[in-house]
């Protein structure tokens, strides 16, 4: 019997809907495996929590985190508290706290699922996003001055650095290397932004020599888009700085049909810390206290966390029982033109999940 200690924050908005969600599909698959245990502590940090202790978590917050073998996150974001304290005082705290320097966005079309694009088969869009994690554009660097005045200046550094590059690269193309394909595209603003993305280009080449079975190409984030729409059968595994990686990988959501699907994890590759796995999307507030969001993101993280403890096997089993739901209309919910809620989801993967038990039995 394998025991994993498990933290869930599901924080703000929708994220307190699909996060218990996740943890019912977890003890689904375990108690339906036999040899799987988990044994779930639950931290009620966020919007509310900063409302009553001024911040987001706890200054220890972090300690409690290291002993957990994985994080399933929600969202952070409240609508009466400003977005950058939510994410700096809570996601992004634990991101870079506990070095989870590789997110890592898959992205495919679903069975039943009817993404937008004409002319895009299943086969055609089946991508995985690596996205800079740490440093960038998200380094915090910068600031105001003559704040409110019309002489204020303002700045937000984006900070890269050789040994952060460096190990993204590397991590994106062991992944490329580890997919049928093997195939890597980088992505950058080399032609205007001429400092660190021209180191980024630099380093991508140095690394590449380390993967002579991995081919790999080149491409400026504005023309990626346009590919991403016109020609997605092009790509494969796709590395980008945290805010091109951010930006395409909701693009790459909505185009396999609805950022209620897409799943991330927050990757530490070298396991010194636990990783943290949550679906894409925020707290939605337009839908939240409603019982429609989408949990099939979540779900998926949930395989990509499984995954990462190295349960390939309930991974594989929580994979097949999502399949099987979205491939049924009736079983989607309002984002994707259906009239499903969470709870009917959430019911019909673990009853897949039993079924699949109740078979091994007989
Ligand atoms: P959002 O992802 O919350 O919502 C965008 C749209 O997608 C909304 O119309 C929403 O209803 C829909 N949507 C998202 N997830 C869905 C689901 N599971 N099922 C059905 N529909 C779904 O993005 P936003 O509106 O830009 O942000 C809202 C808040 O969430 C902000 O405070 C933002 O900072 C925060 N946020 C947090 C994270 C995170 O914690 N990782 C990520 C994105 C946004
Ligand atoms: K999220
Ligand atoms: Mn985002």
């Amino acid at each position: 019997m394998k025991t994993y200690k498990i933290a869930t924050i599901p924080g703000d908005g929708i994220g307190k809907e699909v996060v218990p969600a996740g943890r019912i599909v977890m003890e689904a698959v375990a108690s339906s495996q036999g040899d799987l245990r988990f044994e779930f502590e639950n931290f009620d940090w966020g919007g509310d929590y900063y409302r009553q202790h001024g911040v987001m978590m706890p200054e220890d917050g972090l300690d409690a985190l290291r002993g957990k073998d994985a994080i399933l996150f929600g969202s952070a974001g409240d609508a009466n508290i400003p977005d950058h304290i939510t994410l700096w005082g809570l996601r992004l705290k634990i991101c870079q706290g506990l070095d989870q320097y590789a997110n890592v966005r898959p992205t495919r079309i679903l069975p039943g699922i009817d993404g937008p694009l004409k002319r895009c088969a299943p086969e055609d869009l089946d991508w995985v996003i690596v996205r800079e994690n740490s440093e960038g554009e998200y380094s915090g660097v910068g600031g105001r001055v003559h704040q409110g005045h019309p002489i204020e200046a303002a700045t937000d550094v984006s900070i890269m650095t050789r040994v952060g590059v460096e190990r993204i690269l590397r991590f994106a193309f062991r992944l490329a290397q580890s997919r049928p394909r093997k195939q890597l595209t980088v992505i950058t603003k080399s032609n205007a932004q001429r400092h660190a993305m021209v180191m980024w280009d630099e380093v991508a080449a140095q690394v590449a020599r380390e993967f002579p079975d991995v081919a790999w190409d080149k491409e400026l984030v504005d023309a990626a888009t346009a590919r991403m729409v016109n020609r997605p059968r092009t790509l494969d595994t796709i590395v980008a700085t945290n805010l091109h990686a951010d930006i395409l990988s909701d693009l790459a959501a909505a185009l396999a049909g609805s950022l209620g699907i897409a799943p991330t994890g927050n990757i530490d590759p070298e396991r010194r810390y636990p990783s943290m796995f949550e679906p894409i999307h925020g707290s939605a507030f337009d839908i939240m206290g409603k019982g429609w969001a989408n949990p099939v993101g979540t779900f998926w993280s949930v395989v990509m966390l499984l995954e990462h403890l190295g349960e390939a096997a309930a991974a594989r089993r929580v994979m097949a029982a999502i399949e099987a739901v979205t491939a049924d209309p009736a079983l989607h919910t309002r984002d994707l033109g259906g009239q499903a809620g969470t709870d009917d989801v959430t019911r019909a993967v673990c009853a897949h999940l039993a079924r699949h038990d109740a078979a091994r039995a007989a």
